[in-house]
């Protein structure tokens, strides 16, 4: 990184002493997992939300929703945590009282080395009950991912599916029923129209409303109240940094913007902070 705002930012980060990380999809998009609302590549421009991402749209087809988020599923598990999950943890591990504050459903901060990240929007690995709300098992379509043989290991940039080729058993697929009341299992994410996890939300505003620097991450902080938590963090005086190749809604109220991808800009930040750094 050169110029002053990289150099601003790495102050801001080597002076934190309780920093929140906020990441959005743009974190693992160089993992290979697609963002939501990218141009060509976001989710939303190749599938309606409406019909996909409601509690309406599961009433209405329950084996086309669990289909299309077990698909999304399997991707997940096929990525591998990039160079800026990596950044992250290494904050972490360098000032322990960082809070990672993520509105992600995979898994990749914590394969990244955060154990406990506050899920903001869930997570695609714990089904439940969409009724009695009971968690459900994981459909058992692969070994866990720590069972893996490195000669299974799966490209980090996608698999089959990113080079075109078809996903089997993509397509819809009928939901478990519950065990305990024989409901359909439902996907373990918030969708629109419901309310977010109240521990989590409350943990993310105590967090952004104490932090000494909020370093948001990859996300278009066009989807509430996850968007506001930034803003909860500016309000109180703390500075806000922003990685994100292009602008968003948060421009204005950062102290400095970061353009560029989380996979580089966020080692390059963290080795300018602290250059002993271990970052991978
Ligand atoms: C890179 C990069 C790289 C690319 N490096 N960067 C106030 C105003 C207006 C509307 C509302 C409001 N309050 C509530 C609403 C309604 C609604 C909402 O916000 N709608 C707006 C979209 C208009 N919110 C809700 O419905 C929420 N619930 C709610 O409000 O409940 C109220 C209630 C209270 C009490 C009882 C009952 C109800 C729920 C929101 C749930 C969002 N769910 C989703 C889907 C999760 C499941 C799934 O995965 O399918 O969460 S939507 C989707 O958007 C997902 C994401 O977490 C979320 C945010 O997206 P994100 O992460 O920002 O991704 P993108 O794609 O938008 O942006 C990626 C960014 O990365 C871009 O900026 C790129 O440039 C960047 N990037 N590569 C760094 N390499
Ligand atoms: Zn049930």
């Amino acid at each position: 990184m050169t110029g002053p705002e990289p150099a601003e930012a790495a102050r801001l980060l080597a002076a934190a002493r309780r920093p929140v990380v906020f990441t959005g999809a743009g974190m693992s998009a160089e993992s290979g997992v697609p963002t939501f609302r990218d141009a060509q590549t976001g989710l939303w421009q190749r599938y309606d939300p409406q019909e996909l991402a409601t509690p309406a749209a599961f009433r209405a087809d329950p084996a086309l929703v669990w289909g299309w988020y077990e698909a999304r599923r399997r991707g997940v598990r096929r990525a591998l945590p990039n160079p800026g999950h990596r950044a992250v943890a290494a904050i972490q591990a360098r000032l322990p009282e960082t809070v990672v504050i993520t509105q992600n459903v995979d898994d990749l901060h914590e394969r990244g080395g955060v154990p406990a990240p506050v899920r903001l929007h869930g997570s695609l690995f714990a089904p439940r009950c969409s009724a009695c709300a009971r968690p459900a098992p994981l459909p058992s379509d692969l070994p866990p991912h720590d069972e893996l043989e490195p000669h299974d290991e799966l490209e980090p940039h996608g698999g089959p599916e990113s080079r075109g080729e078809p996903e089997p058993h993509d397509g819809p697929l009928t939901p478990p029923a519950c065990a305990g009341c024989g409901a359909p299992v439902r996907p373990g994410v918030v969708w629109f129209g419901e309310a977010l996890p109240s521990a989590a939300l409350d943990a993310a505003v105590e967090a952004a409303a104490g932090c000494d620097l909020l370093l948001t991450v990859g996300t278009s902080a066009l989807v509430h109240p996850a968007a506001e938590i930034p803003l909860v963090a500016a309000r109180l005086g703390a500075p806000v940094v922003q990685v994100n190749p292009v602008p968003t809604p948060l421009d204005a109220i950062c102290a400095v913007n970061l353009r560029g991808p989380a996979g580089e800009v966020l080692p390059a930040l963290v080795r300018a902070a602290w250059p002993d750094a271990d970052v991978g």
